[in-house]
């Protein structure tokens, strides 16, 4: 019925809690102004402005269009695949509406997105749909072999014309690569550099997010 083919989210996730949304916005805006005024960013500078000599305002570069969230499901109001499923999953019922710690372990920045990287725990990953990182296996080779709950991110901003499903992409390849250069210790943690206007900052002390396991209709 019709009832039955809208009743489904356009995505199940934890949310984080609005004082949570501040403290990572803050820290993740504190990271670009840092990482921009970086000598070896200013180095790989092209990766973001196709031109050498021009410089870029990280903070102004991307933008921020949804809550911060981390995607366990995207469902598309039911037409993507196993999203009935996912919906009728006695786990999935039973933690809607329970508020989860998340463990944000990096930060990561590519010329298309930033966002943080979520390390799941057991529990959390019961929550995670078991094939998430075999469905990109044809874009990206080498992520359907990455631990389950690999792609589990917050997308924190997104260039001009980019849509947000390209930050968990964006993480499972960075994850593929061999580890990046360590180019700078940072107040948070060791910098790396990953080609192609790739970093990731491996957190010293991972962020605990407080978020509410729930779905968002739009
Ligand atoms: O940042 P995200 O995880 O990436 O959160 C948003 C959310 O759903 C609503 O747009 C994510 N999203 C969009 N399309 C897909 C897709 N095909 N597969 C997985 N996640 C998606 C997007």
């Amino acid at each position: 019925s019709l009832l039955e083919e809208t009743s489904l989210p356009l995505y199940f996730g934890w949310f984080l809690l609005s004082s949570v949304q501040v403290k990572v916005g803050c820290t993740a805006m504190d990271f670009l102004k840092t990482l921009d005024t970086l000598e070896a960013f200013k180095k790989h500078i092209v990766d973001f402005t196709g031109q050498a000599e021009k410089e870029v305002d990280l903070e102004q570069y991307f933008e921020t269009k949804e809550t911060l969230h981390c995607t366990t499901k995207f469902c598309n109001y039911g037409k993507a695949d196993g999203a009935k499923e996912y919906a009728k999953n006695p786990v999935v019922k039973k933690s809607y509406g329970s508020v989860f710690s998340l463990s944000l372990t990096a930060l990561f920045v590519t010329p298309r997105t930033v966002g943080a990287r979520v390390s799941l725990t057991e529990e959390q990953l019961q929550l995670w749909p078991a094939d998430t990182e075999k469905e990109s296996e044809e874009g990206i080779p080498g992520s359907a072999s990455l631990p389950v709950g690999s792609r589990a991110h917050i997308t924190l901003g997104c260039a001009s014309g980019v849509e947000p499903v390209q930050t968990g992409l964006d993480l499972l390849q960075i994850l593929t690569l061999p580890e990046g250069e360590a180019v700078e210790e940072m107040e948070l943690g060791s910098l790396r550099y990953y080609d192609e206007g790739r970093w990731m900052l491996s957190l010293r002390e991972p962020i605990c997010a407080a978020a509410c396991f729930s779905s968002f209709y739009g």
